[in-house]
């Protein structure tokens, strides 16, 4: 197993699944500048480490995965900080979710606000019952800085989005799962084991597939359908020219399961 502690992150990738912990225990894993610097750094370690096929984010603690960002150090800045802060924290959560492995969020309590928005960037969202998403920033005088605004309509329809960016309603995961803010809901004791279970199933199937799905969807979403489809045929066209395809074909008509390498794999070989 491979570990890297930060001040606020604890890192570990074990068996191709990479745990990623945030923990701020004083601050219910508020996020605050070094929490967005440590999630940088994590994942841009995680993006180029040929052992990590999938990465689960949690928070550490059973009552949060992240209660937002830190509300001490929003009510410091002013206009041209805030701007900035918050194009800070939307290249993060960005590099999070154009991260060419699935990203799975295991949400465990409060998610909240910047929590919500972290959530939202990642590729997947597994809640436990004890699961609490809103974004409150209203509340504050605020809006939602990391991404709020554009993934949540995006994902759950504009009705639904709106209702909860304007009451700042904080619902819980029944409700989260009913409106499809999060793909499922498992007991608490359930959750870290389901997410590994899917982020294992995910893994099984061959890795420049995954990546090529990522980033047709990715791409894909802020595009016309016309041009969204010529990306997913390039994209279709580059699946086609590996060695991966011609063995998951071949493995199927030889009615046997398949044995993929992977590009990073092939090229370390290579080496
Ligand atoms: N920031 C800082 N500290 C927090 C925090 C947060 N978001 N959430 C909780 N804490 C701290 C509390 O202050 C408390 O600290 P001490 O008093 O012990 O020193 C400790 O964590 C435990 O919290 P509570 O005592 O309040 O615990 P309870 O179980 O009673 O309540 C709660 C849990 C989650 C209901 C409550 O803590 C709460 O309402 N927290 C705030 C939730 C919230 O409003 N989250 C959204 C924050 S706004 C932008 C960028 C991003 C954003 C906006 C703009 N730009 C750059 C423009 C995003 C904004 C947000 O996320």
């Amino acid at each position: 197993m491979r570990t890297e502690q930060y001040a606020n992150l604890h890192l570990s990738v074990e068996a191709g699944v990479a745990l990623l912990q945030i923990a701020r225990p004083e601050a219910l894993n508020a996020l605050d500048a070094r929490l967005l610097d440590e999630l940088e750094a994590a994942f841009s370690s995680l993006r180029d480490d040929p052992e990590t096929g999938a990465v689960i984010v949690t928070g550490a603690g059973e009552k949060a995965f992240v209660a937002g960002a830190d509300i001490k150090e929003l009510a410091t800045l002013d206009g041209v900080a805030g701007r900035a802060m918050s194009l800070r924290g939307q290249q993060v959560f960005s590099q999070i979710e154009s991260l060419p492995k699935p990203v799975i969020a295991a949400v465990n309590g409060y998610c909240l606000g910047g929590g919500c928005e972290l959530a939202l960037a990642c590729h997947i969202r597994i809640a436990s019952e004890n699961a609490r998403f809103g974004q409150p920033e209203v509340k504050l005088g605020l809006i939602p800085g990391y991404g709020g605004t554009q993934r949540l309509p995006r994902l759950v329809g504009q009705g639904r989005a709106l209702e909860l960016l304007l009451t700042g309603d904080v619902v819980d995961a029944r409700e989260a799962d009913r409106i499809g803010l999060v793909n499922r809901v498992v007991p608490e004791n359930e959750l870290l084991p389901y997410c590994r279970e899917l982020a294992n199933k995910i893994m099984a199937n061959a890795p420049y597939a995954l990546s090529l799905v990522l980033e047709a969807v990715r791409a894909g979403a802020s595009m016309p359908l016309e041009r969204a489809l010529l990306v997913e045929a390039g994209l279709f066209g580059l699946a086609c020219a590996t060695e991966d395809m011609k063995e998951g074909t071949k493995a199927f008509l030889e009615k046997r399961k398949p044995v993929f390498r992977g590009i990073v794999n092939r090229q370390r070989e290579e080496r």
